[in-house]
This record gives C-alpha cells, sequence and structure tokens, in this order.
C-alpha cells in the first residue's frame, strides 16, 4: 500500500519535471518571429471550469481543454472552437467576449457550465 502511493508520488514528480521541460522548450521557440499562438489552458470538472474568465490576446489562439473531473466537452460561442472530451482547438479569435460551455450532458449541474472568454 505505502510502496503503491511512493510511486505514485514519484511519477507524479516526473509529470511535473517533463511539464517544466516542456514549458522551457516552448520558451525558446517563442522568439523566432513572435507569431506562436496565445495558449488557454481550460479544466473542466464536475461541475464548473477553473476559472470564471480566461483572458487571452486577441489573433491565434489554442485552447487545451483537460478533464479534471467527469467528461465534458466545450464549445466556444460564435466561434468554430469546439473540443470533444479532452484535446486542443486552434481558432483566430477578434477582441470582445465569448461564452465558453460544456456541450456534452454531463450531470445535474450541466446548464450552469458555462465560463467567459475575454479575448483583448
Ligand atoms: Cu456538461
Amino acid at each position: 500500500m505505502k510502496k503503491a502511493l511512493l510511486a505514485l508520488m514519484v511519477s507524479l514528480f516526473i509529470l511535473l519535471l517533463a511539464a517544466c521541460g516542456g514549458g522551457d522548450e516552448a520558451g525558446a521557440t517563442e522568439g523566432d518571429d513572435g507569431g506562436s499562438a496565445a495558449v488557454v489552458d481550460i479544466g473542466a470538472s464536475n461541475w464548473q471550469f477553473d476559472k470564471e474568465g480566461y483572458t487571452a490576446p486577441a489573433g491565434e489562439i489554442t485552447f487545451n481543454l483537460t478533464n479534471e473531473e467527469g467528461v465534458h466537452a466545450i464549445e466556444i460561442e460564435g466561434t468554430d472552437v469546439a473540443i470533444e472530451n479532452e484535446g486542443s482547438a486552434t481558432a483566430t479569435l477578434e477582441a470582445g467576449e465569448y461564452t465558453i460551455k460544456c456541450i456534452l450532458p454531463c450531470g445535474e449541474g450541466h446548464e450552469e457550465m458555462t465560463s467567459t472568454l475575454t479575448v483583448e
């Protein structure tokens, strides 16, 4: 039992290291021409998103959806962005306010699963 917990902690730690390493690589390529897409990470759980609002600069934006609890899918109203379950989508958006909502009937709190995306 204790061994399993230790193994879990070690793998979490490795994941964390890997995530940091990936971030550094992305940072290194960013300086190329300044044209890299902004990234918005959206975490979904039962029945809310990890933030009440997300902000991104106008232009090309990549959205990453992670299901932290349950299974959800999102759509950003007025855009082509739709992510089923987990994954990424990229779109070029103009400044404005957009509504992010869950499009997968995921349970009793589904109707309230909305958030705001502010593109500035
Ligand atoms: Cu839902």
